[in-house]
């Protein structure tokens, strides 16, 4: 039975390793480096996990591949137009990883309003003696102000989650949403109004040339000095020279970051030193029922692609 090879550019978990196909099997990325122009051309498809860059030459280097499955919604990394040119169709997950990066965003904000990780140390450590009622106070989530950077799928589940909270919601976007205000009870801002505003601010964005350092240092400068600001989109929306001077200094109260550029950021990297951030490993998507959906689709469009049929989850060029 021929069976087709697939780069995979991390160990696959075992649960995604149960869902792969009969028919195909998986490689291990270090192919591309160490294999022959023979075994680059046994490469039939792409399963691709964290985000490596892959654009016309690298495409070029597969022959035979028929088919880019990305395990994820954002689909930056990927040259859309140059898989077009090439005939190679691109799958990614949309639909499946919107709640739960929604969780994640709350969880963030929630963490860094009320202190849990200095309180989960502290209340771990030899110095917590006797309860003081004047330690770790933090910010109210309710009744706070939140600003959305993006009311897409994800910023529109944030929005939801706030309500529960008794949130003013505000909003930016690149255009107003009109059903979306009335739907969700949430109100357009300019970027500066909301930053201004907002006593937490999530950016929801996906990552474009237009969207690189959307926050950075006059961003910053704009936000309340007792501002949180959540990002669980892509590490380079936010200049991450310009987050650890507002942290460091103490211009904003802190910062909830999923995400960061690069991803992980290198071991000693400043930011990492700071106790007003709370930073988790890329967690958005991190569910299992969500993880287990997102793997299924992402090897239907595998299946789909060898076959040469249409991809029932495909990423079409905007
Ligand atoms: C994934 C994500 O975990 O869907 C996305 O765009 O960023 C995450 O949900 C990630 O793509 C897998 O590396």
């Amino acid at each position: 039975m021929h069976e087709a090879l697939i780069l995979v550019d991390v160990p696959l978990a075992p649960f995604i390793e149960e869902l792969f196909a009969p028919d195909c099997r998986s490689g291990p990325w270090s192919l591309l480096e160490e294999g022959t122009n023979g075994a680059l051309q046994e490469v039939e498809g792409l399963f691709l996990y964290g985000h490596p860059i892959i654009d016309g030459p690298f495409m070029d280097r597969l022959p035979n591949l028929k088919v880019i499955s990305n395990f994820g919604v954002g689909i930056d990394h990927v040259d859309l137009a140059a898989a077009e040119a090439r005939g190679i169709p691109v799958g990614n997950t949309p639909g499946a990883v919107e709640g739960a990066t929604a969780d994640m965003a709350m969880a963030l904000l929630l963490a860094c309003a009320r202190n849990v990780v200095a309180g989960d140390r502290y209340a771990r450590g030899p110095d917590f003696h006797y309860y003081d009622p004047s330690l770790f106070l933090g910010r109210e989530v309710h009744g706070s102000t939140l600003g959305i950077v993006g009311l897409g799928n994800i910023g529109r589940e944030v929005a939801r989650r706030a309500r529960g909270f008794d949130m003013r919601i505000l909003y930016h976007s690149r255009h107003r949403k009109p059903k979306a205000e009335s739907e969700l009870g949430v109100e357009y801002a300019s970027l500066r109004g909301l930053l201004e505003q907002a006593h937490f601010v999530t950016l929801n964005v996906p990552m474009t040339p237009e969207t690189r350092h959307l926050i950075g240092e006059e961003q910053l400068a704009w936000m309340r000095s007792d501002g949180i600001l959540v990002n669980v989109a892509r590490g380079g929306v936010v200049d991450h020279a310009a987050l650890y001077r507002a942290l460091a200094g103490r211009r904003i109260a802190g910062a909830a970051i999923d995400v960061t550029e690069p991803e992980p950021l290198a071991r000693d990297h400043p930011l990492l030193q700071l106790n007003n951030l709370v930073i988790t490993p890329h967690l958005g998507s991190a569910g299992s029922r969500t993880r287990l959906r997102m793997a299924q689709m992402t090897m239907d469009n595998i299946c789909a692609g060898l076959q040469g049929k249409r991809l029932p989850y495909a990423v079409r060029l905007s």
